[in-house]
């Protein structure tokens, strides 16, 4: 019986975490791209990219596109100059930044997967993390932090159907991130419609204030409702803060396809430390997976699994 294969993503920074929240986010295109190597030195496949202002860690807002593009070819040819790595591009962007500037990685970079949040919420992350900050770093993190519930995480319909095309002129995979039980209607919805390919891969995001909560019942709620919706998916899951690990052990028990462990969804350990870096992250889900038989996928491994285009098929 050959071992179970598990595609172990790492989200590196997101668009969230500030560096008064954590020590230990990476922000300059160099800091991302040695973490996203010592993450797949330590087992990970994937890792999910967002970019950073360099000088001050902010979430840029992407107005200035070029910057905004320049930024993430610079992270993603370190990164190809040193491992064969997936890269999940992300088309979430960052907060109130423009729905085109988002859309905009897939056809100027080609990614062979990027994020695709298949509906809108209110989004509300690392309450306790936002609660912990006595001080700010950088004067925009106050306004960022303080200024959360004004927050929503737009993803229209009319959004979605259009990054549906751009993916599929571009090759790029959608990792159709689901946050909660009616976006699993959307994707079918947009299946029918003839927007979306399959065969899917799905993302059951656990845990952000906004969506299903990290809970081992909601989480069987979400994998059973998506089998009763679509004959044929590939998925994945990822918890946030303290949830992290037990949402990952509990989709590899439930015979996912991926987890995704990172500093984008979870800036702490099991027990509430804070975590050093993602590999730390990638190690614990690591050993967890190998205690169940279950050893990390090779990037290779999982581009068979996800059918990807290849690495020679990006452009950067
Ligand atoms: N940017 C966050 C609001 C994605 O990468 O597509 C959500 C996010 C999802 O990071
Ligand atoms: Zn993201």
């Amino acid at each position: 019986m050959s071992k179970g294969k598990v595609i172990i993503t790492a989200a590196l920074t997101g668009a969230v975490p500030t560096l008064s929240m954590s020590p230990y986010v990476p922000i300059t295109p160099q800091q991302l791209a040695d973490e996203a190597v010592r993450s797949y030195n330590a087992g990970a496949a994937v890792v999910h990219i967002h970019v950073r202002e360099p000088e001050t860690g902010k979430p840029p807002r992407g107005a200035d596109r070029q910057e905004y593009l320049g930024l993430f070819s610079e992270v993603l040819t370190k990164i190809k100059n040193k491992c064969n790595l997936v890269c999940c591009v992300t088309t979430g962007g960052s907060v109130k930044m423009a729905v085109k500037d988002r859309i905009s990685v897939v056809p100027a970079l080609k990614p062979e997967l990027c994020s695709f949040s298949c509906g809108s919420l209110t989004f509300r992350g690392f309450r306790r993390a936002r609660e912990s900050v006595k001080e700010y770093k950088y004067p925009w993190e106050k306004e960022f932090i303080e200024g959360v519930d004004e927050f929503i995480f737009e993803n229209s319909m009319a959004m979605l159907k259009e990054l549906s095309k751009v993916c599929a002129q571009n090759e790029t995979k959608p990792e159709l991130e689901i946050y909660e039980v009616g976006m699993i209607d959307n994707v079918a919805f947009l299946i029918d419609e003839g927007y979306l390919e399959t065969p899917i891969y799905l993302q059951f995001v656990m845990g952000f204030l906004g969506g299903i909560p990290s809970t081992p019942r909601c989480l069987t709620f979400l994998y059973e409702t998506a089998r009763e919706t679509f004959s044929d998916f590939v998925w994945a899951a990822l918890g946030t803060g303290r949830r992290q690990m037990a949402m990952c052990t509990q989709a590899l028990i439930l015979g996912s396809n991926g987890v995704r462990v990172g500093l984008e969804d979870s800036l702490v350990l099991p027990d509430g430390s804070l975590a050093k870096s993602n590999a730390e992250q990638v190690e614990r889900i690591v050993r967890i997976a190998r205690e169940l038989d279950i050893e990390p996928a090779t990037p290779d491994e999982a581009r068979k699994i996800l059918e990807l285009k290849g690495l020679d098929k990006v452009n950067w």
